[in-house]
């Protein structure tokens, strides 16, 4: 069983990875307010966690604590999550440990190094960070991108959100020679929609996954996999809505001087005050169809 003296792993994770039960891996910032607004972060966390345990697999979500980073939280330590401020990217992570951070919700870089250095597998989140608009000029690429270049862990995601330059992200993860697959779609999904325009590989069975997956590491690499799930088609939003949306926040964002770190957090937020929270429901189901892949993913891999 892998560990990891610096990553604390919790009791029903460690009893997990002991008998060879399947872990998901979750990230936090999703969960928290820089993710989703308050109470809709604390749904999203408990959609998550009892759609991975109703299909048989150990839910383990990171963040840092304390200075410590972790791998699986007690329930009592959500509410930490759901009011956190502090985004951690991989990046972040030592410092956050070096530092004594409080509380630090990690992103999806920041996710899969954990879940790596512990050799973990799987991981499910709702939209991957990518190459922003105007990246030529400001250099704003998510750090998300190169650590799935890093490593071997399957990432289960409804694409990326539209805000982001969709068409150079592909190109860039094409760069760091990440695999992309889209389940059971010939498009990459952007989010609250079903399609973007970009084709990707597609794939329809979870063998066919695992195959692919397995055979990354079998080459050697050490490099994981970008898997693609499309918004369930009830939940889908109107897609001429959310592009005028989005156009409208990046302007807000450029207007106002929103950089680095903080643009993502400012873009979800404006999208989930402009959709009057219809984009709520529409979140919950891409991370509940998400956390339903990856479990069966987990399984196959796991068996
Ligand atoms: N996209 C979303 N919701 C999110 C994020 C992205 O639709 O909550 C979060 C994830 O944690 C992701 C991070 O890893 O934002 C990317 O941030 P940045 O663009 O600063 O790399
Ligand atoms: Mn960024």
């Amino acid at each position: 069983m892998q560990s990891n003296s610096r990553i604390k792993l919790s009791k029903e994770v460690t009893k997990a990875k002991a008998d060879g039960i399947p872990v998901v891996c979750l990230e936090s910032t999703v969960f928290s307010q820089l993710g989703l607004p308050s109470p809709s972060n604390a749904d999203a966390l408990e959609l998550c966690m009892s759609t991975l345990r109703n299909n048989d697999v150990v839910p383990a979500v990171s963040a840092v604590m304390d200075g410590q980073l972790r791998l699986g939280l007690e329930e009592s330590e959500h509410e930490r999550i759901f009011t956190a401020t502090n985004k951690v990217s991989v990046r972040d992570l030592p410092v956050a440990v070096g530092k004594g951070l409080d509380v630090g919700v990690t992103t999806v870089s920041a996710s899969l190094a954990i879940a790596d250095a512990v050799g973990e597998k799987v991981f499910c989140t709702g939209g991957i960070g990518g190459v922003h608009r105007g990246a030529h000029v400001t250099g704003d690429i998510s750090a998300d991108l190169h650590a799935l270049s890093r490593f071997n862990v399957l990432c289960v995601s409804a694409g990326a959100k539209a805000f982001l330059d969709l068409s150079v992200t592909l190109e860039y993860l094409e760069t760091l020679g990440v695999p992309v697959l889209g389940w059971q779609t010939d498009e990459f999904p952007a989010f609250y929609l079903r399609k973007s325009g970009l084709g990707i590989p597609r794939v329809d069975s979870v063998e066919e996954v695992a195959s692919i997956f397995e055979t990354i590491s079998s080459l050697g690499h050490r490099t994981g996999l970008l898997l693609n799930a499309p918004i369930p088609l009830e939940a889908e939003l109107d897609s001429e809505m959310i592009w005028s949306l989005i156009e409208n926040s990046i302007e807000d964002c450029d207007r106002q001087g929103i950089s680095g770190q903080a643009v993502t957090p400012f873009i979800l937020e404006q999208l989930a005050n402009a959709t009057k929270g219809e984009s709520i429901p529409a979140n919950l189901a891409l991370l509940q169809n998400n956390a339903e892949v990856a479990s069966r993913i987990a399984r196959v891999l796991y068996s």
